[in-house]
């Protein structure tokens, strides 16, 4: 039982700075020891290494940041890599969710049919087309389905890394026109706020267990951007959306999952310090982390 910390202090998919820090701030609320005491040897791969600065602005304006994302992706897809050949478990830290691209890239080497979780308040299905903010970290699930712009999509040196039939996406609820089209084009299966409330939780993560089990899928990837979660209890997060998935919702969520011993690797992305309240958010994020491993209540 290994388990890999990549951080990735990224924050080019988006406009507001500090989000680059929140993998310091998911180390500062005790990630290591958290998983140690739940009896797995815990390897700490530190940041991936890029230059950092000053965000270029206006570089592209439908790609903010787009040789930055180019860069930063493609030394992550390594490090997956890296690490799936130690047999560990790869726990990716972000950064912004435009790091999705890395991981998924570096993923798909291994997995050929590999199921992911999307657990987001949006769908992260923009294109250049699409996109009405320029914001990189709106894409990466269009992206990884092979959708956008070519240097992204052929990072690692192949597309696409996922099928649309092994996505789903859990707490949806600010979906661009553009996404939704392209969720109904694609078939992709969506649990927004609107399904949880109507069959709860439980029923939603049974379902979705038993959807890609039956897509006989060889790994899956949870993708937890902590902005799925209600602002009220994860406040520090570049793009809150009011009506979210509850704190309790979220360790159900990630319990279910662990019982099921279905995930295979993870990422959690849009910590930001600078908006936080006191670190909750990514406290909430090593909580969750907690669950998803196997930490129980008694
Ligand atoms: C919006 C916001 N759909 C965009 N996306 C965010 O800019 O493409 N994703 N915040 O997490
Ligand atoms: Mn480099
Ligand atoms: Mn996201
Ligand atoms: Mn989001």
């Amino acid at each position: 039982k290994k388990i890999s910390i990549i951080g990735v202090p990224s924050d080019y998919g988006q406009r507001r700075r500090g989000v680059d820090m929140g993998p310091s701030a998911i180390r500062y609320a005790d990630i290591i020891e958290r998983l140690t005491t739940l009896g797995y040897e815990v390897v700490d791969e530190g940041d991936i290494q890029f230059k950092r600065g000053n965000q270029v602005i206006e570089q592209n304006n439908k790609l903010l940041n787009l040789n930055e994302i180019i860069e930063v992706s493609n030394h992550l897809a390594n490090k997956v890599q890296d690490v799936i050949d130690s047999d560990s478990f790869p726990l990716v830290l972000g950064g912004d969710h435009s790091i999705a691209i890395g991981t998924l890239a570096g993923l798909g080497k291994y997995y050929k049919n590999l199921g992911v979780i999307w657990y987001d308040a949006h769908a992260d299905l923009n294109t250049p087309d699409t996109t009405p903010s320029g914001n990189i970290h709106g894409m990466p699930l269009a992206v990884s389905l092979g959708l956008g712009n070519d240097k992204l999509t052929m990072i690692n040196g192949y597309t696409p890394k996922i099928k649309p039939e092994n996505v789903i996406i859990i707490g949806a609820r600010s979906v661009d026109e553009g996404e939704r089209e392209l969720i109904k084009k694609l078939g992709i299966k969506v649990y927004s706020m609107h399904e949880i409330d109507r069959l709860g939780m439980t029923k939603v993560i049974e379902d979705a267990i038993a959807y890609l089990r039956n897509q006989q899928v060889d790994g899956v990837h949870l993708s937890l951007d902590l902005d799925a979660l209600d602002p009220l209890y994860t406040p520090g997060v570049g793009t809150p959306v009011p009506g979210g998935i509850t704190y309790r919702e979220s360790h159900l969520a990630m319990e279910m999952l662990e019982e099921a011993q279905i995930i295979t690797s993870a990422e959690f992305v849009e910590v930001n310090p600078i908006l936080d309240e006191r670190n909750k958010t990514a406290d909430a994020a090593v909580a969750l982390m907690g669950s998803l491993f196997g930490e129980k209540l008694v």
